[in-house]
């Protein structure tokens, strides 16, 4: 299937230039080898530079310039095509979490990201990965977050009022050390503009209301090395991988029903970095949430690889939040939607980093 399907090269004007290696021009398909991929690398000294990292920087500081592409009215919060990328998850949040889609439809929503900060922000590089276990055990200390110039901003001030964060009622975790507004680097002047929005409420099956508002305020952090060290460790990743098949790989990642043992790397990465990252609608507003799904995504590729006879199209789950039957369950012919950002997609084809219009891997 992956490697039958035609490579569309209207699908947003663009195509993909793959680092321009060995390709002909004859506008047939052009075969994915693992030269010609793109390559996502860790944000860390050994695998991407500092002028690399500030490169990235500065493409989502572009990214939040660009105009939104919402008629005007209608999502006032989209101020930007940073924003649009928000809107599109808060709009699509009770049907890709929990449910048989959410690995395939992250996994279009980062490459989608990727390719805006390539084409719209001409940036040269692909999309970063936070790979859990190496700073688990030291947030503050990680490149990622140690509130450096070729940092993702690090801590928020000490705010007393931050509570325990609640994962079900009555289970919760403890605060971090943080909890108010990055305290410097980058994104100091970042602003969330959606939100927050209440978790309890994707229980319910029910959107926020007036989820387009207008609500900027500053990106919040509340660096967690309890949550990162407990969720985001080597065991973790281990299980993680030794998922026997995608029902398991997807349990492991974030349990469903909710259970502290079982809470997962995915929500653990979420929860590790505060109010910001663990809005359940809006966590895209933090600039972090694009490296931590790529790591999801590297987990689901690396997984994948292990058996792709087997895992390639492996599908478990419904259309809808909490695995509910209220739709039907996922195929490889179900169409998903990324509404102002891309076509639609029939899953069949994004099963593949590195088949159809997608070319990349992970070093
Ligand atoms: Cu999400």
């Amino acid at each position: 299937m992956g490697a039958s399907i035609h490579r569309d090269t209207d699908h947003d004007g663009h195509g993909h230039d793959h680092d321009g290696q060995d390709h002909d021009h004859d506008g047939h398909d052009h075969e994915c080898t693992r030269r010609s991929a793109t390559v996502r690398r860790e944000w860390c000294v050994g695998a991407m530079p500092k002028h690399e990292r500030r490169e990235y920087i500065a493409a989502v500081h572009c990214l939040k310039r660009k105009p939104s592409k919402f008629e005007p009215g209608v999502v006032p919060a989209a101020k930007s095509l940073y924003d649009d990328f928000v809107a599109v998850h808060i709009n699509n949040t009770l049907s890709v979490h929990t449910s048989g889609i959410f690995l395939v439809w992250h996994r279009e929503f980062v490459h989608l990201y990727e390719h805006a900060l390539r084409t719209e922000c001409d940036y040269h590089g692909s999309q970063p990965y936070w790979d859990w276990p190496r700073w688990a055990h030291d947030l503050a200390g990680s490149p990622l977050f140690d509130g450096s110039d070729t940092s993702l901003s690090g801590d928020g001030a000490y705010n007393a009022s931050q509570g325990p964060y609640e994962i079900k009622p009555g289970v919760t975790l403890p605060r971090g050390t943080g909890g108010g507004c990055v305290l410097g680097g980058p994104f100091v002047n970042h602003t969330v503009n959606f939100g927050p929005f209440d978790t309890a409420l994707a229980f319910d099956l029910e959107m926020p209301p007036n989820w387009q508002a207008d609500t900027s305020r500053c990106l919040v952090r509340d660096l967690n090395t309890h949550i990162s060290s407990r969720f985001g460790n080597q065991q973790v990743v281990d299980r993680l991988l030794n998922g026997c098949n995608i029902e398991e790989f997807q349990s492991n990642l974030t349990s469903f029903p909710t259970t502290l043992e079982g809470f997962g790397p995915h929500g653990g990465g979420h929860l590790s970095l505060g109010n910001t990252m663990a809005d359940f609608f809006a966590s895209p507003a933090d600039p972090a949430f694009y490296l931590h799904h790529a790591q999801v995504d590297r987990m689901y590729t690396i997984w994948q690889q292990i058996d792709p006879e087997q895992r390639r199209y492996a599908l478990n789950g419904t259309l809808t939040f909490g695995y509910k039957n209220v739709t039907p369950e996922a195929t490889v012919d179900t169409i998903l939607d990324w509404g102002v950002l891309g076509k639609p997609r029939r899953i069949g084809e994004i099963m593949n980093p590195m088949g159809g219009d997608y070319c990349y891997r992970y070093e």
